[in-house]
C-alpha cells in the first residue's frame, strides 16, 4: 500500500503517536551550519537543537552540509529536510520527526551556496561531525599532517578548498574580509581534546596560508571541546521499512539507542542555544568526560570490533553476548583502561561500565562490528594506544590492549577466521594492507612492519620492548590458533 512521503504538507496527517515539530518551521532562521550531516548528527545535536527551537529559540536552525556525497541532500530535500529518529530500545521503537534541520547542501555541487551559509552574519556556530580522518591530522601527534595530499592541494590552489581545515580557514578568511564576525567551531567528533586539537590544526593551516588569518582566528573564533555519545548504527532498508509500517515514507530515517549524552565547554564567541535545557551538560573542563568515553566506550568498541569480526561475529550485541569476549572486555576495562582514567565529576567508573554493558547488549540495535572497525589508524591512538602508554607509565603491562593491537594487525589481512574476505576501510588502507600482505603469517614481520607506521604508533610505544613482545606474542597466537583459543591462553596467564 502506498503511504505518503514525509514533508511539511503531510506532517499534520502523520499517525498521532509520532512526535513531530509543534512549531512553525518557517519562523526558524539558521544560526548553525553543520559540516557532515550524517546519521550521528541527525540523531544527536540536531535533536537537542530541535528541543530548543521548539522552546522558542528560533534563531538556531541548522543548515547541514555534506562534504562529498549528495545522498543526504537527495533523500531529505523532497521531504523539506524533515526526517525521523527511531529511538530503539528493548521495548520497541519510538518515532520522532525532527524539524531543526532547515536545509541540506552538498558542498561540491553547490560550493557558493555552502560558502554563503558559512559566511552568513546570522550564523554563529559551525559544528562538525566529519569523522576523525577528515581533520587531516597526524593521529599519533594530533597535529596537521602537512604532507596530506588534500592539504597540499588546498594550500597550493586558489580554488575552493576540499579539506575540512581548508574549508574552515577559508570561511573564516572571508568572514574577516567581510567583517561579519567570528564563529564558534563546535567539533563533535571523537578526537582527544577535540576542540583544542582542531584549533591547532586549523591554526597551523591558516599560518601556512596567511599568518594574519591565523591571528584573526586566534582572536575571533572559539573551539570549545565536547564529548558526544549516542550509539547510531548506519541506517538499513529494514529501518526504512519500519518507518513505512508506521504509515509514512522517509527516505533516510536514523536509528538510535535511547541513551544520549553531550558535554560541552562553555566557550562560545557569539552565543549558543541553551542546550543544557535539553539535557546537555555545560562544564568548564570536558577532558575527564572525554577520556572516560573515548577509552571506556570507544576503546571497548574497537576491541570488540577487531576481535569479534575476526571470530566471524556481526554486531556489538553478538560480541557482548559471547562469554569469551565479554570476559575479555571486563578484564580490558579493569586492568588496562579504567586505571588510567581520572575521576569524573559525578560519575563512578564501575557504574559507567555497567551501563555500557547494558547499552552494548541492546539486541534491537544492530551496530555492525565492521562499521566500527573502519579507520582503525585514526581511532587506535586515542582509544587504546594512549591508554597503553599511561599504563606503561604506571609500571603495568597492558596485555589486553596489546592483544587488541595484534587483532587490528591480523584484521588488516582482509579475511576472517572463516576465510571470508572483506575490504579494509581506512585512509591508510593501501599502505597498511600492502605491509600486511608482504609480511604474511609471520607475526614478528607483520608487527614489525606495522609498528613502523608513525601516524599510528608514537615513538615511545614503539620503543617499549615489553609492549612489542606482548603484541608479537598475541599476534603469533592469533595467527596460529584463532581469537577464542588465543583469549583462552591470555586468561590462563592473568592478570
Ligand atoms: C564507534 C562510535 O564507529 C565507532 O568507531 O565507536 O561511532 C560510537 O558508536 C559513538 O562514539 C558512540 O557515541
Amino acid at each position: 500500500m502506498a503511504v505518503p512521503r514525509l514533508g511539511e504538507r503531510t506532517l499534520a496527517a502523520l499517525p498521532p503517536e509520532i512526535v513531530r515539530p509543534a512549531y512553525n518551521r518557517r519562523a526558524i532562521s539558521c544560526g548553525i551550519v553543520h559540516l557532515g550531516i550524517g546519521a550521528f548528527h541527525r540523531a544527536h545535536q540536531a535533536v537537542y537543537t530541535d528541543d530548543r527551537v521548539a522552546a522558542g529559540e528560533s534563531g538556531w536552525g541548522i543548515a547541514g552540509l555534506s562534504l562529498r556525497s549528495p545522498d543526504v541532500h537527495d533523500a531529505l530535500a523532497p521531504q523539506d529536510a524533515l526526517y525521523t529518529v527511531l529511538q530503539r530500545g528493548p521495548d520497541g521503537d519510538r518515532a520522532r520527526v525532527i524539524g531543526s534541520v532547515l536545509d541540506v547542501i552538498t558542498v561540491p555541487n553547490d560550493p557558493d551556496r555552502a560558502m554563503r551559509r558559512l559566511t552568513d552574519p546570522a550564523v554563529r556556530v559551525v559544528s562538525l561531525t566529519v569523522t576523525e580522518k577528515a581533520y587531516c591530522q597526524d593521529a599519533a601527534t594530533s597535529t596537521l599532517d602537512e604532507n596530506h595530499p588534500g592539504i597540499v592541494a588546498d594550500l597550493a590552489a586558489k580554488a575552493f578548498p576540499r579539506t575540512v581545515p581548508g574549508l574552515l580557514a577559508e570561511a573564516l578568511r572571508r568572514r574577516c574580509e567581510e567583517g561579519v564576525g567570528g564563529i564558534t567551531v563546535l567539533v563533535c567528533d571523537n578526537l582527544p581534546s577535540n576542540g583544542d586539537t582542531v584549533a591547532r590544526i586549523v591554526g597551523r593551516y591558516a599560518e601556512l596560508r596567511d599568518p594574519a588569518l591565523a591571528g584573526y582566528i586566534a582572536n575571533e573564533a572559539a573551539f570549545p571541546c565536547t564529548m558526544v555519545d549516542r550509539i547510531v548504527p548506519a541506517t538499513t532498508d529494514t529501518d526504512r521499512a519500519a518507518v513505512t509500517r508506521l504509515g509514512y515514507e522517509d527516505a533516510w530515517p536514523v536509528v538510535a539507542e535511547p541513551f544520549s549524552q553531550w558535554v560541552i565547554e562553555d566557550r562560545f564567541v557569539r552565543g549558543r542555544p541553551r542546550w543544557e535545557e535539553a539535557g546537555a551538560e555545560i562544564v568548564r573542563d570536558v577532558r575527564p568526560y572525554e577520556l572516560m568515553k573515548l577509552r571506556a566506550l570507544n576503546g571497548a568498541h574497537s576491541s570488540l570490533a577487531y576481535l569479534g569480526a575476526l571470530a566471524g561475529l556481526e554486531t556489538v550485541a553478538d560480541a557482548t553476548a559471547d562469554p569469551t569476549l565479554s570476559a575479555f572486555l571486563r578484564a580490558l576495562w579493569d586492568e588496562d583502561l579504567l586505571p588510567g582514567i581520572p575521576a569524573v565529576p559525578g560519575m563512578d567508573l564501575p557504574g559507567y561500565t555497567a551501563e555500557l554493558t547494558t547499552r552494548f547488549r541492546n539486541t534491537a540495535i544492530r551496530h555492525r562490528l565492521r562499521q566500527i572497525a573502519m579507520d582503525g589508524s585514526q581511532k587506535l591512538p586515542q582509544r587504546l594506544l594512549s591508554p597503553a602508554l599511561d599504563r606503561l607509565g604506571q609500571g603495568a603491562m597492558p596485555r589486553r590492549i596489546a592483544t587488541v593491537v595484534a587483532a587490528w594487525m591480523r584484521f588488516l589481512q582482509g579475511r576472517d577466521e572463516q576465510g571470508r574476505v572483506y575490504e579494509v576501510n581506512d585512509p591508510l588502507a593501501s599502505r597498511l594492507t600492502a605491509l600486511a600482505s608482504e609480511a604474511g603469517d609471520d607475526a614478528e614481520a607483520l608487527a614489525g612492519a606495522l609498528f613502523g607506521v608513525s601516524e599510528v604508533f608514537a615513538p615511545d610505544l614503539v620503543a617499549h620492548d615489553g609492549f612489542r613482545t606482548e603484541v608479537i606474542r598475541a599476534l603469533g597466537s592469533l595467527l596460529q590458533r584463532g581469537v577464542r583459543a588465543m583469549l583462552g591462553t591470555l586468561s590462563e596467564h592473568a592478570p
